[in-house]
């Protein structure tokens, strides 16, 4: 689609909020006043009305000790209660919980009655493995119900877990291990990746073998049956310790601000940071913005999250927020190729999902792959759909309504971190006539503000600047676990103590929505003008020839920074650009696009054709290591690259004369 064509298309469509959603949404108007006129009560409410509580709370919010927050002092509640046992106690223990779907074909499927003897049975089992309150779990599964009875036994004995991605090296979760200081490893011998056993087990026992590890137990999953190596006294089969343990555990009511799960970022340079999170907070916040963002209908909907248990994306939606709602889900253990590149929609029309939450990357992957895919399956039954993880780009935003949502589905834009715990700034079904780009607008509760280079607050339209949470929330971190001057400097020193720095750029539109301008990092300076990496990417994405596309800012001797961009073509154009000279033609071509959608400022100074672009396991380009080979210098950390092999090509091509 040409520019012209995508802009009158979206000045067609009507993004209003459809009746049918309105007439039954969870959100409402009504909500942005009461939050508005108190939002501590606000919370309260939320609180006492979603969860199910030992003891009540007293204080609401305990900010004495700002940017240290204490939320619900005084009350108590066990979070695998309020996600499991509280279901089955009001009468809905038959109701599906998850439709598990294996890789391979082989499928699960578990009642909330079931959950509950299946997070009984492994509290019982790490009990015996000597967990008690307070000590960590170190969590390197696959997309499995072992990982969700595993995450939620933990919750029910008060022993904070830390999830390592599946996708993560041994020396990664060395590292992860070490500062945590786990006790015990739960793992699998394998998960299915493409077909394939892909190994898990000998990466925790490369993790181990250094030594002076705190841990002293590994308990494994058989999912693969690959051959593992063994270490007698410390490894223990999930068969032969959990299956026959005891399905009766009382849940022990924890403290409000008790730690739930610590859980580390990545992609940055330096050491870790591992996020924690507590009890009471995090769980209000998550069971609420699934409920009134994702618009849950526990009775009616089947929702599904395409993120991996390993991110927080997976924490807060599929296991806490849904859960403690009483929702049905799907759980898909692999990628979205296997057997075939419908696999997903086979999986929508199999369990009739109504709610789809998943990335951007995904999607345009998907609109890389063709229409005609998902077309071949019936996807009448969604609803809602949600992205999460990155700007997505107009074009990736129309391609989803109109193929996967029957170009009626409301999409909700998610903005929020691994830090904020939930969903901050997003539009909600029912309720707001949506705007393709943009997360819109602080949900009810949450306070955003962006300010300009001295920290002050503006609300013109089309400036850049800083995205800043402006009041303390229920989700948000504890911490930096082990590292409360690392947590005050990262997040409550850039613009002082009031405000909560989340390292985005942002700007409003006419309109007052919010857009999300990638992280600070990503935001060049060309020429004295601010410029977004995620803007030019989106124009470049915008040309049909394209159908990925990073850009950094490297540095220049005359302009500061200047615009360096990788695109990778769809594949019509693939063959067009290895023709002599058409490929310059191309460039030009590009080059020409970005000036005429953004201004002369944003043209590329070059932009390199690549068959792939480097990326995070959790689908995260990594600019770093772009800007690397733009600024001609040895490309950097590649560890977190889900193929370390790709910065090979490019900074081949890149040195190849052209
Ligand atoms: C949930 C999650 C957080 C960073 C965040 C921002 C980017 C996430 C976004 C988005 C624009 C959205 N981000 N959602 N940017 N629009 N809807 O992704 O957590 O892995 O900690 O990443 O992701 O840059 O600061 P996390």
């Amino acid at each position: 689609m040409t520019d012209e064509n995508l802009s009158s298309h979206l000045a067609e469509l009507d993004l209003s909020p459809s009746e049918e959603i309105a007439a039954n949404a969870n959100g409402t108007e009504a909500l942005y006043a009461e939050a508005d006129a108190d939002y501590e009560a606000f919370w309260a409410r939320q609180a006492r009305e979603r969860l199910t509580w030992s003891t009540d709370f007293g204080t609401t919010l305990d900010w004495s000790e700002a940017p240290f927050a204490k939320w619900f002092v005084g009350g108590e509640l066990n979070v695998a209660y309020n996600c499991v046992d509280r279901h089955v106690e009001a009468g809905n223990g038959d109701r599906v919980a998850i439709h598990f779907e294996g890789e391979g074909g082989d499928s699960r499927t578990i009642t909330y009655a079931q959950l509950q003897d299946d997070v009984c049975r492994t509290a019982n089992a790490l009990t015996e493995l000597g967990v008690t309150k307070g000590d960590r779990v170190a969590v390197y599964l696959p997309m499995i119900p072992e990982a969700i009875a595993t995450l939620l036994a933990c919750a029910r004995l008060g022993a904070p877990h830390s999830v390592i991605f599946g996708g993560f090296s041994a020396e990664a979760l060395r590292t992860r291990i070490d500062d945590a200081e786990a006790k015990v490893v739960v793992t699998a011998d394998g998960q299915w990746r493409r077909g394939k056993a892909a190994p898990l087990k000998p990466a925790v026992d490369a993790a181990l073998d250094g030594g002076s590890t705190s841990v002293e137990k590994v308990l494994v999953v058989r999912r693969t049956e690959s051959e593992i190596a063994w270490t007698e006294g410390r490894d223990i089969w999930w068969h032969d310790l959990v299956d026959g343990q005891s399905t009766e555990h009382t849940p022990e009511p924890m403290e409000s601000e008790h730690p739930l799960f610590i859980l580390y970022t990545s992609g940055t340079t330096g050491k870790p940071k591992g996020i924690f999170h507590t009890t009471a907070g995090y769980l209000a916040q998550a069971a609420y913005t699934n409920s009134v963002v994702h618009d849950v209908h526990p009775e009616s909907d089947v929702y599904w999250c395409t993120a991996d248990i390993g991110w927080v994306t997976g924490h807060s939606y599929i296991v806490y927020g849904p859960l403690a709602n009483g929702a049905t889900q799907v759980l898909y253990e692999g990628t979205p190729d296997t057997p075939h590149q419908g696999r997903w929609w086979e999986i929508i029309e199999k369990y009739k999902v109504s709610i789809l939450y998943t990335a951007p990357t995904a999607i345009r992957t998907f609109m890389k792959w063709g229409d005609d895919i998902p077309a071949k399956f019936d996807l009448s039954s969604i609803r809602v759909l949600g992205s999460v993880g990155e700007p997505i780009n107009p074009e990736a935003w129309l391609w989803y309504r109109k193929n996967i949502g029957g170009e009626k589905a409301p999409i909700v834009d998610t903005w929020w971190q691994t830090e904020t715990g939930g969903i901050m700034i997003s539009p909600l079904p029912g309720v707001t006539t949506l705007e393709p780009g943009s997360a819109q607008r602080p949900i009810p509760g949450i306070s955003a503000e962006i300010l300009d280079d001295d920290g002050k607050p503006f609300t013109e339209a089309d400036k850049v600047g800083y995205l800043v949470l402006t009041k303390p929330w229920p989700g948000m971190l504890r911490g930096i676990w082990g590292d409360p001057e690392r947590y005050k400097e990262t997040y409550w020193s850039r613009f002082g103590e009031k405000y909560y720095f989340a390292g985005d750029g942002a700007k409003y539109d006419q309109k007052g929505n919010i857009w999300l301008l990638g992280r600070v990092d990503d935001v060049m300076n060309v020429s004295g003008h601010r410029l977004s990496t995620a803007e030019i990417e989106s124009a470049l994405v915008s040309h049909p020839a394209v159908a990925e596309a990073a850009v950094v800012g490297a540095s220049d001797e005359t302009t500061g920074q200047a615009v360096v961009a990788f695109a990778i073509l769809r594949s019509e154009y693939v063959e067009r650009a290895d023709e002599e000279g058409e490929g310059a033609d191309l460039v030009k071509e590009l080059r020409d696009h970005v000036a005429k959608e953004i201004g002369p400022i944003a043209k590329p100074r070059s932009i390199m054709i690549v068959a792939e672009l480097p990326k995070t396991r959790s689908g995260k380009i990594m600019r770093r290591l772009l800007k690397d080979v733009a600024e001609n210098r040895e490309v950097g950390d590649v560890t977190t690259l889900a193929d370390s092999s790709v910065m090979n090509l490019i900074s081949q091509g890149m040195k190849a004369p052209s």
